[in-house]
């Protein structure tokens, strides 16, 4: 029946790729974008995350932390940035309040801290190692995901350093792994449009090849749904599986929704839903050689990303608390969720919730009940309430 289906849509000879462990091309994944038939796409898609990781969704126990919005670059999509230091609206935390916020969740057992920041042209680079050291100090043992490659691009150049040296020292503060932001588009016409002014794709995908040549994993992320085509879509998919095929570090690849409120990109209309099953199943379906899609569901909206894990995903990123720059961008989900919200969400949906570390490594499997975890000195204990 399924497979009728899957013929009337004109893409069985794709299902046989499949089948067969074939790698698609770039004019594939176009057809699996332009298919009229969006669940005869999911229904692959959803094959594919199921022979790999059957129900399981993953998701974990984060804290987002955005350090300074002051940045140099002149991102069409960005809401969240402000020029220089002294624009209405501009932020830069010190060390100790960046820390205090790692303090007030003392009592969370948070397994990782993300860092995004804007491109501060006035900072010293010990501002970011010391960040580093005292997240560590304040929490030893926590995964610090932070610093995009953008911003080790920009480092370098600031600080006059090679992109390698600064990995290095941020590694040896604490750098734990990079997070996937400040992929956008790769293609070169898209590129020059929406973000001009900060480092290319191929400084991109470089910074990444280094950070997992030094050891590190990290994500790689797709801002999809404004100027772009399928084509640059796909094409972004196929530069990240050539990476991928060169290192094997990424670990998630995040499709992002863009937003249109309060940036230079407002007349633009958001992605619709089924743009965004879409893109997350042809990710799945393109990205054979990276082992999960992340449904960002302070991106995708809560629904959205609920139906997602049937459309290729199987991970949603985690509680996060404290994002802004989507809530900037007008984001109309919750800021923060607690893991048993995360939990139901996922049960409800029809699959089995995994809190997981930064690294997959599994911190509360499937049959654990959904009760919030709590930290107690330090031990992290379930609590009943
Ligand atoms: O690089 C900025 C995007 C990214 C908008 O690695 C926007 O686990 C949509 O990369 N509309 C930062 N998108 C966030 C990010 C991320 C998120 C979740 C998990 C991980 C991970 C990484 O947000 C930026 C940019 O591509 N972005 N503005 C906007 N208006």
């Amino acid at each position: 029946m399924i497979e009728r289906r899957i013929a009337a849509a004109g893409i069985a000879d794709i299902a046989a790729k499949i089948d067969a462990r074939e790698r698609l091309t770039l004019e594939d994944g176009v057809r699996l974008f332009e298919c009229p038939d969006l669940l005869a796409v999911g229904h692959l898609a959803n094959r594919e995350r199921e022979r790999r990781h059957g129900k399981l969704t993953y998701y974990n126990f984060n804290i987002r932390l955005e350090a300074t919005n002051v940045c140099v670059a002149s991102c069409l999509f960005c809401s969240f940035a402000r020029l220089t230091p002294d624009s209405p609206a501009a932020y830069t935390l010190s060390i100790e309040q960046v820390l205090d916020k790692l303090r007030q969740r003392a009592h969370q057992p948070l397994t990782e801290v993300h860092v995004v920041n804007g491109l501060h042209p006035d900072l010293p680079f010990e501002y970011y190692t010391d960040m580093l050291r005292g997240l560590k100090q304040v929490r030893p043992g926590i995964h610090l995901k932070c610093f995009t490659a953008v911003e080790i691009a920009f480092f370098a150049d600031l600080y006059k350093m090679t992109d390698r040296e600064v990995l290095e020292k941020l590694i040896e503060a604490g750098l734990d792994s990079l997070p996937g932001g400040g992929a956008e588009i790769f293609a070169p016409r898209v590129r020059k449009k929406i973000s001009h002014d900060k480092a290319d794709a191929d400084r991109y995908l470089s910074v990444h090849r280094i950070a997992h040549e030094l050891g590190m994993r990290t994500n790689v992320t797709m801002l999809y749904g404004h100027i772009e085509t399928y084509e640059e879509r796909v094409d972004h998919m196929i530069r990240a599986r050539e990476l991928q095929d060169e290192t094997g570090g990424f670990q998630a690849f995040i499709p992002l929704a863009f937003h249109p409120d309060n940036n230079q990109m407002r007349k633009l209309p958001a992605p619709t839903a089924t743009d965004t099953l879409r893109t997350h199943a042809v990710a799945r379906l393109m990205l054979d050689n990276i082992a999960h899609v992340k449904a960002f569901w302070i991106a995708t909206g809560l629904e959205v990303a609920q139906q997602a894990l049937w459309f290729g995903a199987d991970d949603l990123d985690g509680t996060v608390q404290e994002e802004k720059i989507y809530h900037m961008a007008g984001a109309r989900t919750p800021e923060i969720m607690s893991t048993k919200s995360i939990r139901r969400l996922i049960r409800q949906a029809g699959r089995e919730p995994v809190e997981r570390d930064t690294l997959y490594n599994v911190v509360t499997g499937p049959d654990e009940p959904d009760e919030v975890r709590v930290r107690v000195g330090t031990l992290d204990a379930v609590s009943a309430s």
